[in-house]
């Protein structure tokens, strides 16, 4: 099976660079195989972070979700190779960190810290058309 050779747009969230998991993050990226096309450590602003979670306006943690992505510098990724959006959503495992399995980001480092956002440390896009929506976002011009 050969797939598409394809970008995804990956964050280390303020919980993951606060805990310093940024370069783990990026060593399990390239030790998978997948090229680093672009990176930027930035303090997010409101206006990008309501155009990245556009679909969850309305839900009751989009404001938590807001307010925790604003608390401090991310690590914004654009990464490339054969199918690597579902590769890094697996690198990542489940969104609950508790659930997610051993041996994914989300399993090995994180866990629930009792908030009411769940601080999950990495977000990586769901699909060709969001990781275009999102690479447009965090990297204009690209
Ligand atoms: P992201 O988008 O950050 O990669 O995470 P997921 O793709 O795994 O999960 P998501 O889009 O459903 O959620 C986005 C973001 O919101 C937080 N969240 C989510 C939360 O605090 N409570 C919830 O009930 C859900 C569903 C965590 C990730």
């Amino acid at each position: 099976m050969t797939e598409q050779l394809e970008r995804s747009l990956v964050l280390v969230k303020p919980d993951g660079f606060a805990r310093g998991l940024t370069g783990e993050v990026l060593r399990r990226i390239e030790a998978k195989g997948y090229r680093l096309v672009a990176l930027r450590v930035l303090v997010p602003g409101v206006e990008e972070l309501h155009r990245h979670y556009a679909e969850h306006e309305g839900k009751p943690f989009f404001e938590p979700l807001v307010e925790f992505m604003m608390s401090g510098p991310v690590t914004a990724a654009v990464i490339e190779g054969q199918g690597c959006i579902p590769g890094f959503r697996s690198l990542a495992g489940t969104t609950n960190p508790t659930e997610a399995a051993p041996g994914t980001i989300r399993g090995d480092l994180g866990r629930d810290w009792g908030t009411t956002v769940q601080q999950n440390i990495v977000h990586g896009s769901d699909s060709p058309e969001s990781a275009a929506r999102e690479i447009a976002i965090w990297f204009p011009g690209l």
